[in-house]
């Protein structure tokens, strides 16, 4: 694709289909390449880069080239878009060269490792003048939460007062052995779930933890965090990586006359011998199918379009890590922290998923 024809800006509306690499193929990034290679319309599997490059090979097959450099993939002219699902800390880096070149991403959260870097990527995105980054907050995506936020929404149940969220995983992942990676990377979709549902900022986080294991020399797998939300809300959330039984993100949003959740499990029931059971997810990737499928084709939807994306944006990327860094500075201090989200650029408040008022 010559440099001069950016797809997002309406000089190739109407593309068939968009081809989009792959930066990363470890177990988010061979979701999303198997996810174009074989489930999202309109799109499909371009490129993939990842310095294993037998690993990468094993996911693109026969007729997709891959990378070991991900600047060489994003560079290349058969790559239209790009997902960035490589190590978080290069998130922020990878997203600028995508800005630079003028093409669209899907960068998987979180945006960076702090905030200061991932502010670098809206300024990025405030200088070029039009939106081309979309964060991984799946979740946004997902039918039940979806349900939620539009029982919310409706007032039907009144207006809203409490979110209650868990979110456990039944093991914690070799990169995750700190208590500050379990905040970024899994209580950073948690934030997000609480910006998003209320339409609001974060205005103070007051975190606590455990460490439930002595193997983890001291890292807070366990963590519950209390937030006040948007002048007046409340919010908690259970963040635990080492549940052992399964793969669960609940949520109950308590309104004036009623509540929403999701429910705990889209699985049968199956009766036997006196007993009832129900399968549980063991990983994000079976409990979110449908929606990592819905984030990819809504972001490649738009740039077929020559649209700008309208889901969670640079904006919320931002925003949740600075709201993950006060939770880190709780946790350290043992006292609550105010949460201090700047003015946001008019660029952010359009209408649409991403927006938070
Ligand atoms: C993982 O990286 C994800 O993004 C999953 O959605 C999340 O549930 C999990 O806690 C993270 O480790």
């Amino acid at each position: 694709m010559k440099e001069d024809q950016v797809v997002n800006t309406g000089k190739r509306a109407g593309i068939e289909q968009v081809s989009v690499g792959v930066v990363g193929a470890g177990g988010m990034g061979g979701m999303h390449a198997q996810n174009l290679q074989s489930r999202v319309a309109g799109a499909s599997l371009a490129a993939i880069a990842d310095v294993d490059a037998d690993r990468a090979g094993k996911i693109a097959g026969k007729n997709v080239p891959v990378f070991r450099e991900a600047v060489e993939m994003i560079r290349d002219e058969s790559v239209e878009a790009v997902v960035i699902a490589s190590p978080s800390a290069t998130h922020a880096e990878l997203t600028l060269e995508c800005l630079r070149l003028g093409k669209p991403v899907l960068c998987e959260k979180p945006l960076s490792t702090t905030a200061e870097d991932a502010l670098e990527v809206v300024e990025a995105e405030v200088e070029l003048g039009r939106k081309l980054v979309q964060l991984g907050f799946m979740r946004r995506f997902d039918k039940q939460h979806l349900a939620v936020k539009e029982a919310v929404d409706s007032g039907s149940i009144g207006a809203p007062l409490l979110f209650k969220g868990w979110h456990r995983n039944p093991h914690i992942m070799s990169s995750m052995a700190t208590s500050e990676s379990v905040v970024f990377d899994s209580m950073i979709h948690d934030l997000d779930s609480v910006r998003w549902m209320f339409g609001s900022e974060i205005d103070e986080v007051y975190t606590r933890g455990m460490s439930t294991r002595p193997d983890l020399e001291g890292a807070h797998d366990l963590q519950l965090t209390q937030m006040s939300v948007g002048g007046g809300l409340l919010a908690t959330v259970e963040v635990y990586v080492t549940a052992e039984y399964g793969y669960e993100v609940g949520l109950e949003v308590v309104c004036e006359s009623g509540t929403a959740q999701v429910a705990p499990f889209d699985e049968a029931v199956v009766r036997r011998d006196a007993m009832q059971y129900q399968r549980i997810h063991t990983d994000p990737f079976a409990r979110f199918q449908p929606a990592f499928v819905a984030e990819m084709e809504r972001w490649t939807g738009a740039i077929r379009n020559g649209e700008q994306p309208d889901g969670p944006d640079a904006w919320d990327g931002y925003a949740a890590l600075v709201a993950a860094e006060s939770c880190i500075a709780s946790l350290r201090s043992g006292s609550p922290q105010s949460v201090t989200v700047p003015e946001r650029p008019t660029l952010y408040r359009g209408e649409g998923l991403g927006v938070v008022r």
